[in-house]
């Protein structure tokens, strides 16, 4: 297959050719079919090096590894392609011809949204990585027809939008109906001797539901390779129709293809909380039953003893933990393969790999028994067994050890007995890791404990990145122009080399220094349109641009920088404003639609923002916004353009946070407490460049039961004046005491967040951050020297690690 010319007149000719022939438009059309039309015409481009990468993958013996994850947030994909081939400068050429900028084009393309929030970023910077490393990695993931919810606000309230990102068709899948897989829920198991005299079992009387692959391309940085994103969609099979629509039933028959199809209709918009859905156990099994399958497909008949030398699959989180066995059921069941338990097993357990992003207990997925026996019964059957001969071990190496043998059981005991599905992954599995170097450590001492004592070997950490191309290269493009002037190319697919950076801010290099401010305020005065945009608040892109971005939710404390807000506000009400620092305050995430306490906060920071706003004393010295509908795009707007960087989370819960590091590698600066990644970030800049504040995690920890709230608000007038402000319905005077609830929960000395705990430590961490901001030359150092110390966050890191330590993959590049 030959390349296709790229040149500028080339792409327009094909551009042109698309819009006419193929999509029935003309010039003067909506923008989205020429968004279309160009994304077809790179599409194009990417084929032949698509062939050549899945050639390469499905030689016999290179070993491969699949990433399973219920989520992927991709976000846009025109701008990450045209950066990976090379392709901006022409492209942008070419659509001169249809009058019109590059970048408007962009806008049109809609974010796909298949994730909620951190878990399923990570999942597509992983799969950037994976394909610029040139690793064998296959994505599989479901093709929901509605991705994460739209958020609007409505008199301050959060109101949900159904995302049809479908609508319009999606051009950079490719359908292979050829691939499609058969899914089997419910029916019953029979139990039989086999011809050899061996006991087998059959999971029949089915309902079976078809698994359609559609398949993304994952381009690698500038070379050639070209991945595999595999979603699947649900699809009804004809027998599912057939048997009612033969008993007479038309429409009832072609009404029940709605409960296949329903599988894949939509993402869980749910970051934190399992809430036991059936719909939702379909999904995992689904998912996870049609890649192993796929995986299967592919081995074709080479023999089985080789498969887990050439076969490693990543668990993201416990959402596909049913793998472990699934892959049982399909070695020991499966009429090709018939093989012994012990050889299965065998097999199993040195194949599966397993990420856990949580140590929230409220977050552990546990499924009812009753549940599983009803969807899933042949795999319950194999949860039993694994869980019998697991717990045999455990018995013999700690005989007598009878509430040991209780809490490691892969089965919650009790009125309505429960799956823990983090446990079935850790004993399936040769490798179990966390996501920073804090939370690794604590699942070894908290959650995982005991089985941290009987398999020390098998725990690990990954500290999480983000890909340098979306979050620097294409997020920051002037920035990004200036790195490899200083530092030369490279830095994109070599962060390490930003630390090249240094001299320049070591040196004071006033030329380089102004350079870097007019940049961050060029991208500042870009952030301020679109806020102005969708709020119809100005920002004052000389003002210390301060934001916090990310789902919202009480651990991650948007409540605390509220009530530094409320603090703020109150100096400027009693004139406290010597040397006052401008600031311009952006929050912005959705929160789960069934999580109440979250979307009261939401209703709070808008209403102190507009009473604030509307406030005529206060007037420049303090902005405040809500922002709608944050997301993946516009945090490649909003991460650039911010001074200060918020990670607030009590100590020891956030698992990892990977926002943290966009902004670093954008050179904003952390205010943040010693949680997750932030404690490798600072380690990497240094506590000088960093805003340290708040409890350590053993701390928090060492507070339980003994946290007394109103002590702090006795002792500090500065939260007492807060707390009587909120108490007093200067933020609700229209509907007194609506903030009962959430001035209830900070004040009450059973709040896990601890919130008032770390309020005077955050408002002199704030007070800092004025104080460096008020020397420019000093804040610039400081900003420079966070982007030239976040090489180590990117996840090209990550993922040679993931690949040194537990895939063990040959680069193909
Ligand atoms: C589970 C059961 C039922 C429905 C939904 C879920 C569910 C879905 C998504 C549970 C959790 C999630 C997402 C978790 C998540 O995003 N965790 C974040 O992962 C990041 C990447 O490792 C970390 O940086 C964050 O610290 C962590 O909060």
């Amino acid at each position: 297959m030959p390349a296709l010319p790229s040149g500028s007149n080339d792409l327009s000719e094909d551009i042109r050719r698309y819009l006419e022939y193929h999509l029935g438009r003309f010039l003067g059309c909506d923008r989205f079919y020429l968004y279309e039309a160009l994304a077809y015409t790179v599409r194009d481009r990417i084929m032949s090096e698509w062939r050549n990468t899945w050639c390469m993958y499905k030689r016999d013996g290179v070993r491969r590894s699949h990433y399973l994850s219920l989520e992927y947030l991709i976000g846009r994909s025109l701008g990450n392609h045209l950066l990976n081939l090379d392709l901006e400068e022409p492209v942008d050429k070419a659509v001169k011809d249809f009058a019109i900028a590059l970048e408007e084009i962009e806008d049109t393309e809609p974010d796909a949204g298949l994730g909620n929030g951190g878990l399923g970023r990570l999942a597509a910077c992983f799969l950037d990585s994976c394909a610029t490393l040139g690793l064998p990695v296959t994505g599989y993931g479901l093709r929901y027809e509605y991705g994460m919810f739209h958020q609007h606000i409505e008199n301050g309230y959060q109101v949900e939008d159904p995302d049809h990102w479908l609508r319009d068709g999606h051009p950079w899948e490719v359908e292979r109906p050829e691939y499609t897989q058969f899914i089997k829920f419910g029916g019953r198991t029979e139990h039989f001797t086999d011809l050899q005299g061996r006991p087998r079992a059959r999971w029949i009387d089915t309902e079976d539901v078809l698994a359609v692959p559609y398949d993304v391309p994952v381009s690698g940085y500038r070379n050639n390779i070209v991945n595999t994103l595999r979603l699947w969609s649900a699809s009804a099979t004809d027998a599912f129709n057939l048997h009612e629509f033969n008993a007479g039933d038309y429409a009832d028959s072609v009404a029940s293809k709605n409960e296949a199809e329903n599988i894949t209709m939509v993402l869980y918009p749910n970051d934190a909380n399992e809430n036991g859905k059936e719909l939702r156990l379909r999904q995992q099994y689904f998912l996870t039953s049609a890649s192993l399958q796929d995986v299967f497909r592919q081995w074709g008949d080479q023999p089985l003893t080789q498969f887990a030398e050439c076969n490693v699959f990543q668990l993201n989180d416990t959402h596909p933990s049913i793998a472990v066995a699934e892959l049982m059921r399909l070695l020991l069941d499966d009429p090709d393969k018939r093989l012994e338990w012990n050889d299965a097993w065998e097999i199993t357990r040195n194949c599966m790999a397993y990420t856990n992003h949580t140590l929230l207990p409220e977050a552990l997925e546990r499924w009812p028994v009753r549940l599983f026996a009803q969807l899933l019964p042949r795999l319950l059957e194999i949860i039993y067994e694994i869980n019998a001969r697991f717990l045999a071990d455990v018995r013999q190496r700690w005989p007598g050890d009878t509430d040991r043998v209780r809490r490691m059981s892969l089965i919650e005991e009790g009125p309505d007995p429960q799956v823990r599905m983090a446990y079935l992954a850790i004993v399936g599995s040769f490798s179990v890791n966390g996501v920073a170097a804090l939370h690794s450590d604590l699942l070894t001492k908290g959650l995982f404990k005991d089985f941290y004592e009987l398999w020390p070997e098998k725990f690990n950490n990954k500290t999480n990145g983000v890909t340098p191309r979306r979050w620097l290269a294409m997020s920051n493009p002037q920035l990004a122009e200036l790195l490899t002037e200083t530092i030369g190319d490279g830095w994109q697919a070599d962060l390490g080399r930003l630390e090249k950076l240094k001299p320049w801010a070591d040196d004071g290099d006033k030329n380089f220094m102004k350079r870097w401010q007019e940049i961050r305020l060029h991208n500042k005065r870009r952030l301020a349109d679109m806020v102005l945009a969708l709020t119809g608040v100005r920002f004052d892109p000389s003002s210390l641009f301060d934001i916090q971005v990310k789902r919202i939710h009480e651990y991650k404390r948007q409540l605390l920088n509220v009530l530094h807000v409320i603090h703020l506000y109150n100096r400027i009400r009693s004139g406290d404003t010597e040397n006052w620092v401008n600031r311009c305050v952006l929050i912005g995430g959705k929160a789960a639609p069934g999580y109440q306490r979250a979307k009261e906060i939401i209703k709070l920071i808008n209403n102190v923002a507009s009473v604030i706003n509307g406030d005529p004393a206060v007037g420049d010295r303090l902005k405040v916004v809500f922002l709608p509908n944050y997301g993946v795009t516009k945090m490649m707007y909003i991460c650039p353009a911010a001074d200060l960087s918020e990670q607030i989370s009590t100590a020891g819960k956030e698992a990892s946070g990977t926002g943290n590091m966009k902004f670093m590698m954008n050179g904003s600066i952390t205010i943040g407490t010693y949680d997750g990644a932030n404690i490798e970030i600072m380690d990497a800049v240094g506590e000088e460049n960093f805003f340290l504040f708040g409890l350590k995690a053993e701390e928090v920890a060492g507070l339980r039961g003994r946290y007394n709230p109103q002590s702090y608000i006795d002792s500090d007038p500065d939260l007492a004046a807060v707390i009587d402000l909120l108490e007093s319905d200067h933020f609700s005077a229209i509907e007194p005491c609506l903030f009962r609830g959430i001035i209830d929960s900070i004040k009450s000395p059973h709040d896990p967040w601890m919130t008032l705990a770390d309020f005077r430590s955050y408002i002199d961490a704030q007070a800092s951050a004025e104080a460096a901001w008020r020397d420019q030359d000093q804040w610039v150092r400081m900003s420079i020297r966070n982007c030239a110390s976040s090489g180590g966050f990117s996840t090209d890191r990550t993922i040679s690690e993931y690949n040194d330590d537990i895939w063990k993959l040959k680069a193909l590049s």
